[in-house]
């Protein structure tokens, strides 16, 4: 297994500055078999017929596109013992994402993945590990991540926000209001975007480097200019703190929000590996259905 992940030791000063700003860059996490096989997983995915007529922002996009390589790069002791440091509680995988991004496409604007951690409780932590499977050179071309750290402008309330208008059954009502129809809710405010432009940190990233960060980190795609690379590649995993409880009502509620807004949630995650469970169950990897 070690020759998938290599054992990372954090300082206090890092774990501490972890914790309050939701996130860390990992050096030289992969080797470099890692991500030669997650490169080739990326590159082999294609979206399920049922999404693939939906656009996005990106080259591509694919939701769900774990392997036995996935499974053995979370099991290995160094991931494990790794993660242990900074997440005490440890970490449940979910699912994992493949990204392409192109000069042409544009990628993601600011955001939280709110869609994505509906299943779990707003207050349970929901994390990111992004996996570069180029080069990111912030000199150059570009073509990475950018966040705000949480310390500067956390995306927590805006999860309470959201669960107290699903909870309360206001779905219906959101939908009718100017705030909604007129920009997507997914995304920062213009004014949101003002602020997060001017604390965000994008880093440089060799391959085999990696990014933490938890689900109230703002973050959003940094456009790839043109270069020598023709795409950016990421493959992306979505873990859980292993302290996480299912919650029926939320994942509901977004996926309405997000079907009013004119758009197809791009996985059914919560449905399918999830769906079996009631609200309020706590979420283990044996319960989870993976077909
Ligand atoms: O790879 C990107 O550009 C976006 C990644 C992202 O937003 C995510 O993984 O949540
Ligand atoms: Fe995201």
């Amino acid at each position: 297994m070690n020759s998938l992940v290599n054992l990372i030791k954090f300082s206090q000063e890092e774990i501490r500055s972890f914790s309050e700003s939701g996130a860390i860059k990992l050096n030289n996490l992969f080797t470099p078999e890692a991500t030669d096989q997650l490169r080739k997983l990326t590159s082999n995915s294609r979206p399920r017929e049922e999404f693939s007529k939906y656009s996005t922002d990106f080259e591509k996009l694919v939701y769900d596109i774990e392997q036995d390589i996935t499974f053995k790069i979370y099991s290995s002791p160094n991931f494990k013992d790794t993660f242990k440091q900074l997440v005490p509680q440890g970490l449940t995988f979910t699912q994992s994402v493949g990204f392409e991004l192109t000069p042409k496409k544009k990628g993601a604007a600011w955001h939280l993945d709110t869609i994505t951690f509906s299943y779990i409780m707003p207050e349970d932590l929901g994390y990111i590990l992004w996996i570069p499977l180029n080069p990111i050179n912030t000199r150059e071309q570009h073509g990475g991540i950018a966040y705000a750290p949480r310390k500067a402008y956390s995306g927590d309330s805006y999860f309470s926000l959201l669960y107290q208008l699903v909870k309360n059954g206001k779905v219906d009502e959101v939908c009718q209001l100017e705030d909604f129809k007129r920009s997507n809710f997914q995304y920062a405010s213009q004014m949101e975007e003002l602020a997060l432009e001017s604390c965000k940190i994008e880093h440089d990233f060799e391959v085999g480097d990696a990014l933490l960060f938890d689900k109230y980190v703002w973050h959003k795609s940094c456009p790839l200019k043109e270069g020598v690379l023709p795409s950016r590649k990421a493959y992306v995993m979505r873990l859980i703190s292993s302290h996480s409880h299912y919650s029926k009502i939320f994942l509901d509620g977004m996926y309405s929000l997000i079907r009013a807004a004119g758009e197809e949630p791009q996985t059914v995650f919560g449905y399918k590996a999830l769906g079996h469970l009631k609200d309020g169950d706590p979420i283990s990897e044996e319960l989870i259905v993976r077909t």
